[in-house]
């Protein structure tokens, strides 16, 4: 006989899972199952099929800009099937901001939602609206595809998968190239560490864009044929009524204080739940704390990153401690030089998209990836995120680069320059501020500004608060002292 072929491709894991367990419910929504992962293997089949026959294979990228649904995630895996390079976007972006990825990534295929700003942009290659219905997908027309049944491409461990774009100090997205093998390691390493059981039932309500939704949690679900209690966004009082029903939550801090501020969350919400996974921004140690008061469970934080998929996590079984991120998971090493925290492992990026410059820039000599994190690290392994050496603000999970925002506020009329800042801000962590200096003889108007910047940028990289001032301060060097507008600032949020 001859032996099975050896398949890198991470879809070949799920799919092994989702073989032996046919009858269990792979999505379930408004608490009714929707598919099973049995149904699973054909409707990806089916969509993997439809995207082969309209040009898709190895290598070619896929953009997608498209609502959270169940038809966004059997394309997602349909993508992984056919062997394409899934490219996921905010659902935020504005034109003004596609019109990048979709130069930089040049798909195969653009993927876009009904009212999403990706629907009016120009592009002239290949695209497809995704409805939110399964039943109206592209690939469920009957005459879509001919050949349904395809098999899982073959990939090696080195093929990318996904390309997540993150933002840089330069204010430019860059491309982070995720592969087979990156992603099929960290899977399985995280299911091992946070003791995934047969029986666990996920409760989904993060964004599908991140590696935090579509990687971490989907994934580690996946892996164990999971069922998946989906919800398209995160809504505390939906979250609230699905508690009961199921064993894993994984969230970012704004989750849980946002589940925190609703009287009625407490012990009974989380009867059945196993483990409450934190990450994406700093976990406060007044929210850890709050937690345990309220429901008696220690909130597992753990650490990753886009170009590194997760890092560290905090043990399941040993202590938790509050303001750490744990140990680095198993077979990847972490250590600190300079105060930053560098990273080598199976679970590191390939390089940027098109940007040898840049990938050669974020990595040592000697191979370590630096992350830009301002770390220590214990004699006992154990890590804790200080501070930060990169130009970035985390504000509900979403990472924000000032310099991003500086520039398009220093385009408009009248503005001499700006700097952005992040200070405490009691639902996002971290709020956005701009502190503009207006050009001599001009004046400029915080409300101007933000309706210059409407046009421009998503919703949630605008600033919260805009001050228009003389001049920012500065150092002897020239240099606009930020620690010192974050101080003057820190109230702002209350
Ligand atoms: C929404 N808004 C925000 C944010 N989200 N403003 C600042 N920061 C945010 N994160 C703004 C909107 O632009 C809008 O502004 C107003 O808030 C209401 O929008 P809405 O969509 O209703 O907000 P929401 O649904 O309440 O969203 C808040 C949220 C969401 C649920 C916390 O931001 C979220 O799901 N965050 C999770 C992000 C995440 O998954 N990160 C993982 C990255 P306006 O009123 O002006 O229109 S992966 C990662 O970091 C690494 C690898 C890791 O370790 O995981
Ligand atoms: P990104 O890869 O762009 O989504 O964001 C990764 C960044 O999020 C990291 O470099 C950290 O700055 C931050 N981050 C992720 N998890 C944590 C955590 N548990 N504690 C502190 N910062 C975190």
């Amino acid at each position: 006989m001859n032996p099975p072929i050896a398949n890198d491709n991470v879809f070949a894991l799920f799919a092994a899972a989702a073989t032996a367990n046919p009858d269990r419910a792979f999505l379930i929504v408004d608490r009714e199952p929707l598919l099973t992962y049995g149904a699973m293997l054909v409707a990806t089949a089916r969509a993997g099929a439809w995207l082969r026959s309209i040009g898709i294979s190895q290598g070619a990228r896929v953009l997608v800009q498209v609502d959270k649904s169940p038809a966004a995630v059997i394309l997602y895996l349909a993508c992984l099937r056919a062997g394409g390079v899934f490219v996921p976007l905010n659902t935020a972006y504005q034109a003004a901001e596609l019109a990048y990825f979709l130069a930089d990534c040049e798909p195969a295929l653009f993927v876009t939602s009904p009212g999403l700003a990706g629907e009016a942009v120009a592009f002239d290659g290949a695209r497809v609206s995704l409805p939110d219905d399964l039943a109206a997908a592209p690939w469920a027309a009957p005459s879509a595809v001919t050949d349904a049944h395809i098999a899982a491409a073959t990939a090696n461990r080195d093929d990318p998968a996904a390309i997540l774009y993150t933002s840089g100090t330069t204010g430019r997205s860059k491309g982070a190239i995720l592969t087979h093998g990156n992603l099929a390691s960290n899977v399985t390493v995280l299911g091992r560490a946070w003791h995934w059981r047969d029986d666990d039932v996920l409760l989904h309500a993060l964004p599908f864009f991140h590696v935090h939704g579509l990687f971490v949690a989907l994934h580690c679900a996946m892996l164990h044929a999971s069922p998946i209690v989906f919800h398209a966004r995160f809504d505390a009082a939906a979250v609230l009524r699905d508690l009961p029903t199921a064993t894993v939550f994984m969230g970012v801090p704004t989750f849980y204080t946002r589940l925190l501020a609703e009287p009625a969350f407490g012990a009974e919400t989380c009867r059945t739940i196993r483990v409450f996974i934190s990450g994406s921004a700093p976990l406060l140690d007044a929210t850890f704390a709050a937690f345990v008061g309220r429901t008696g469970h220690l909130i597992l934080e753990r650490y990753g990153m886009t170009e590194a998929l997760m890092v560290t996590s905090n043990p399941y079984g040993g202590p938790r401690i509050a303001g750490t991120v744990g140990t680095a998971l198993p077979g990847i090493a972490v250590r600190v030089r300079a105060g930053v925290l560098e990273i080598k492992g199976p679970n590191l990026f390939s390089g940027y998209w098109r940007n040898p410059d840049k990938t050669a820039e974020d990595h040592t000599a000697d191979g370590w990836f630096i992350s830009g994190d301002l770390a220590t690290i214990d004699d006992d392994g154990v890590v804790r995120i200080v501070g930060r050496a990169k130009d970035l603000i985390i504000s509900g999970g979403y990472n924000i680069y000032p310099k991003e925002i500086e520039l398009a506020i220093d385009a408009i009329d009248g503005v001499a320059e700006s700097a952005v800042i992040g200070v405490a801000h009691p639902d996002f962590g971290e709020g956005v501020v701009a502190v503009v200096a207006q050009a001599p003889g001009s004046a400029v108007e915080p409300a101007a500004i933000m309706a210059a910047l409407a046009i421009e940028l998503a919703a949630f990289k605008r600033p919260k608060r805009v001050f228009v001032v003389d001049d920012l301060p500065r150092n002897a060097m020239g240099k606009v002292q930020k620690a010192q507008l974050r101080d003057h600032y820190r109230n702002v949020f209350g």
